[in-house]
């Protein structure tokens, strides 16, 4: 198991679209295990491929809480099938954007499909925190951002704030 390094805004590689994974070969399945132990690390409750630079459709999650048992999903070619008419409004985070959280409106449950570690397809139903992840997660996949869901004047506020950032840091 390896840490991998985060991608940070403005890396274009989060703009990118990541192409379908063909074969669960063991490389693919090393490159995921590898993400649940960055995901942990950071730590975090979801990470996508862009986000460790790679243009592959694989997402990791663990939304349990700290008083639940650890409940890792690893997903591959995962695709919404079903998206309820009823939204909720969540605060998310995302590790490429570190230190700007916002409320983002998504649909409260969604079906997805997806291949297993065994490559085979399965389908799964989330609602509350783990809805807006996996949501989050495909977002980053098709490369959209949270900052995307938000009202023109919020997201300029945090990609000006984020080039404050990086210009200092920088100096
Ligand atoms: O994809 C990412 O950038 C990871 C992101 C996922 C996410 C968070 C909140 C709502 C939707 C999707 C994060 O994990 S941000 C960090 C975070 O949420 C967290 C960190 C420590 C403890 C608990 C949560
Ligand atoms: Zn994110």
């Amino acid at each position: 198991m390896a840490l991998m390094p985060l991608v940070l805004l403005p890396q274009p590689v989060l703009r990118q679209v990541a192409q379908p994974v063909n074969d669960i070969t063991d490389d693919i399945l090393q490159l995921a295990n590898d993400m649940a132990e960055t995901m942990y690390a950071a730590p975090g409750i979801g990470l996508a491929a862009n986000q460790v630079g790679l243009l592959k459709r694989v997402i990791v999650m663990d939304c349990a809480r700290d008083d639940e048992p650890p409940a890792l999903w690893k997903m591959f070619n995962p695709e919404i099938i079903w998206l309820s008419k009823e939204n909720t409004k969540m605060e998310e985070g995302c590790l490429s954007i570190p230190g700007h959280n916002a409320e983002v409106v998504r649909p409260s449950e969604v079906h997805v499909s997806y291949l297993d570690i065994e490559g085979q397809k399965q389908e799964m139903q989330a609602t509350g925190l783990l809805a807006a992840c996996v949501q989050h997660e495909i977002d980053h996949l098709n490369g959209v951002l949270f900052l995307d869901h938000l009202s023109r004047l919020k997201r300029d506020m945090i990609m000006r704030k984020v080039i404050k950032e990086n210009r200092t840091q920088n100096d």
